[in-house]
Order: C-alpha cells, then sequence, then structure tokens
C-alpha cells in the first residue's frame, strides 16, 4: 500500500536541478574525507514530530493531514502508521529513525497494557526494519507527557511516579535492544522545577542519579550494547531543567559518577535556549571525550522558544560538521531531525520538503567543514597562536614543573610580557566565508 502515491524514490540531482524532490547535495555514496556522506551523517528521522505532531500550537488545533492516520489511540492505528513511516523514510533515503515509546505505541489502561501495546507495534517496526534496512538510531521514553509526571519522573516529589518511570524505562530499553537500537536517550522532560519555593533540589539530583544508575544497571543485565545519551536543555517545559546545558549535564554525570556510562545528545536549539551557540556546546562536549549525538534543529530568532524548525542555515551546519570531525566522525550517534514543519505546513509533501532541506544543508556542512580542514589555514592559525606553550615556560608550566615561585622569578627576571599578538577574529570569519 502506498501512503505517499505520488512521491518517488528522493535522488541526488545535483546543485543544478529544479526539482524540489531531489537532493542538490546530499549524494550518499559520494566519498568526502574519507568516508560516504550516509556513513558520515547517518541521518535520522523522528516518530515524534514526523508522524505523531498534529501541529497545534498554544493558540490553535492541530492543522497536519495525515490521510492514512485515522487519529485513533488504537494499536491498529499505531501498526498502520508504522508502514506509513517506513515508507516515508525509505523513499527519502534516511538510514535510521528515532523514537520514544508512546510515540510508536499507544499508552493502555495500566503498565501491562501500555507494555502490550508497545510489543505489538515494535512487532511491526522489526518487520519494517527487516524489509528496508532503515535502523533505530536511538530509542527513549516519553516521562514527560502523562500527568502522572506532572511533578517530574525520576524526580518527582511522589516516589510513585519515580517507580512508574523506572518501570516505563526498562520496558523502553528492553523494545530498544529488541529492535538493535543503537542508543538510547534520557532527555529531562518535566525534570526540573517551576518554583522552588516546593522543591528540595538536591533529593531531586540524587534521586536523578539513582535512576541513571538502575539504568545503567539494568542495561548491563540484559546486555544491551547501545550507548546511553543524556540531552541537555535550559528550560521548558520547566523553567529550569536540571540537564541545562553540556556543562551541567557533565557536571552532574561527574558528581554521581555517571561519567563513562552517558555521552551527550546536543539539540540546537536547547543550545540557543541556554544562550550558547551549538558551537560551544559542541566543544565543551568534545572536551570532555563526551559527545555522542545531535538533535538537528534550529530555532526563530525572533521567537524565545523550542521552534525545532529544519536547519537550512549553511553556516550553522559547517559549525557542526567542523566539531563532527573533529571528534572523529560519529561511532553510536547521528544527525537526528528533532524538527518539525510549520503549521502552516501541513501536507505530507511538506515532510519531504523539510527533510531533503536538512539533509541537503548537513551535506554542504559537511563538504565546507571538509574542505576547510583539508585547507589547514584554520587549524594552523590556532596552532600557532598557542605557541608560547610549546617551549620555554609554557611548556614548563604544562608539564607541572612551575610554582607561583618559580614563576614570580621568571618574570621579575624577565621584566615584561611578551607583545600580544592579533587575534584576528574578521580575518578568521573571512577566511571560513571563502569555503561558504
Ligand atoms: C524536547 C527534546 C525531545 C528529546 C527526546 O525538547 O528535544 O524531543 O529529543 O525526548
Ligand atoms: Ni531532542
Ligand atoms: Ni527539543
Amino acid at each position: 500500500m502506498a501512503f505517499f502515491p505520488k512521491i518517488k524514490k528522493i535522488k541526488y540531482e545535483g546543485p543544478d536541478s529544479k526539482n524540489p524532490l531531489s537532493f542538490k547535495w546530499y549524494n550518499e555514496d559520494e566519498v568526502v574525507a574519507g568516508k560516504t556522506m550516509k556513513e558520515h551523517l547517518r541521518f535520522s528521522v523522528v516518530y515524534w514530530h514526523t508522524f505523531r505532531n498534529p501541529l497545534s500550537d498554544p493558540f490553535g488545533v492541530g492543522t497536519a493531514f495525515r490521510p492514512w492516520d485515522d487519529g485513533s489511540e488504537s494499536v491498529k492505528n499505531a501498526q498502520k502508521r508504522v508502514h506509513a513511516a517506513f515508507e516515508f523514510i525509505e523513499k527519502l533515503g534516511a538510514p535510521y529513525y528515532a523514537f520514544h515509546d508512546r510515540d510508536v505505541a499507544p499508552e493502555g489502561k495500566s503498565l501491562a497494557a501500555s507494555n502490550k501495546n508497545l510489543d505489538a507495534v515494535a512487532k511491526v517496526l522489526k518487520a519494517e526494519q527487516r524489509r528496508t534496512g532503515i535502523k533505530l538510531l536511538w530509542g527513549t521514553a516519553c516521562l514527560f507527557a502523562n500527568p502522572r509526571y506532572m511533578h517530574g519522573a525520576a524526580t518527582s516529589c511522589n516516589a510513585d511516579a519515580f517507580a512508574y518511570a523506572a518501570a516505563q524505562a526498562k520496558k523502553a530499553i528492553e523494545v530498544t535492544h529488541q529492535l538493535g537500537g543503537e542508543g538510547f536517550v534520557f532527555w529531562g522532560g518535566r525534570e526540573g522545577y517551576s518554583t522552588l519555593w516546593n522543591t528540595d533540589m538536591k533529593r531531586e539530583l540524587d534521586h536523578l542519579g539513582a535512576f541513571l544508575h538502575m539504568a545503567v544497571e539494568h542495561k548491563k543485565k540484559i546486555g544491551f550494547k547501545g550507548q546511553f545519551y543524556i540531552e541537555p536543555k535550559p528550560m521548558e517545559p520547566t523553567k529550569h531543567q536540571y540537564d541545562s546545558d553540556a556543562a551541567a549535564c557533565l557536571n552532574f554525570l561527574r558528581q554521581y559518577k555517571l561519567m563513562g556510562h552517558l555521552k551527550l545528545n546536543l539539540e540546537t536549539n536547547h543550545a540557543t535556549l541556554a544562550g550558547h551557540e551549538m558551537q560551544h556546546e559542541l566543544e565543551v562536549a568534545i572536551a570532555a571525550n563526551a559527545l555522542g549525538s545531535i538533535d538537528a534543529n534550529t530555532g526563530d530568532p525572533m521567537l524565545g522558544w523550542d521552534t525545532d524548525q529544519f536547519p537550512t542555515s549553511v553556516y550553522l551546519t559547517t559549525e557542526c560538521m567542523l566539531g563532527i570531525l573533529k571528534m572523529g566522525g560519529f561511532k553510536t550517534g547521528g544527525v537526528n531531525f528533532d524538527a518539525k514543519v510549520r503549521r502552516e505546513s501541513y501536507e505530507p509533501v511538506d515532510l519531504f520538503h523539510a527533510h531533503i532541506g536538512g539533509m541537503d544543508t548537513f551535506a554542504r556542512g559537511l563538504k565546507i567543514a571538509a574542505a576547510i580542514r583539508a585547507d589547514g589555514r584554520l587549524a594552523e592559525f590556532v596552532r600557532n597562536r598557542y605557541r608560547s606553550w610549546d617551549a620555554g615556560i609554557g611548556k614548563k608550566i604544562e608539564s607541572g614543573k612551575t610554582s607561583f615561585k618559580t614563576l614570580e622569578t621568571y618574570m621579575l627576571k624577565k621584566g615584561e610580557v611578551t607583545k600580544n599578538e592579533s587575534g584576528r577574529q574578521e580575518f578568521l570569519e573571512n577566511l571560513i566565508n571563502e569555503f561558504i
């Protein structure tokens, strides 16, 4: 059965093509810096936005027109939706997808019923994965939508909510494992607070630490080899989320001795909300050897919320790919489009336009980043900027052979700091633009 009857497999036609349903830059088999684009980018389609988002906003109901979906919360509808999803992903040519448990299957009247629903849909997911070769980049548990999680899940004041969340995460990890998922994400959801007047922050953080340790323990128990990730976001829906930004997540992981067990899944619009550039978040994660995957999207600078738009800025994707190439490429992670079409873009074909645009923009970013690296001038500039640390006093300091006393002696003898050199910001910005 064809759910997108008018759309054929999206092909690479090159930058001169005027066909909107073709790739202008993403040529999956083209080799860039030693790997194919497909291997570098590991594109992933998200189930929640692409197949479940009704495109509502705080001022109006959903507008999405999805003719394959009868709008019911039945298992049958959920199973049918899987076929539409896989036809879409297959026609698009993305190798991966990602989901929350409750995106793919409806919540039942009890935990047992929900688990049963999930199993029933997972069976169809598995069959479709086999048929198409599309793989699961990561799974996750929706621990924020149901009213039981109104105060949070792992950080709820209600211990029963914590227990329910643990049971739900357990099942979601198991299903992810059965589907050969390459990772599992913990995004804070409602793990944060709306007011400190009613919050015991220390206790909530301790609970979150305990929750993740139990997840790690269960992962080992069932032999799940996928990567665990934590996804930073500073606010929304709470006013303060505990997993605020990359640095806060790393601090949390270190404090609770979880560093070896989780890497970061960084989302562009979350970086923006945290008052950082994505480039900043990437650098923080890479420096800690903790970058795992990215949720590729972008915000609207005129709107202060998580608008989850598809990335269209080549400048942004160049920054992302410079970071990814610098860390040696994705291992288990990928470019996961945690992005949705606008409320006005309500037709099925808009889903194609959105993803094609995101994929082409990332393909360009990859090629530009690879060219900047091959050129070498940028890296050479940075290397040279720190040359005072390669020999003499700098080398001594770096190797831990100095003290305040010996540095005082050094400076008393030398008298003044060697003349500083320009940071050449504008020169470097022009250099980057040479490649864009
Ligand atoms: C929400 C998050 C969410 C996670 C998965 O803002 O981005 O979609 O990626 O739970
Ligand atoms: Ni996300
Ligand atoms: Ni988000």
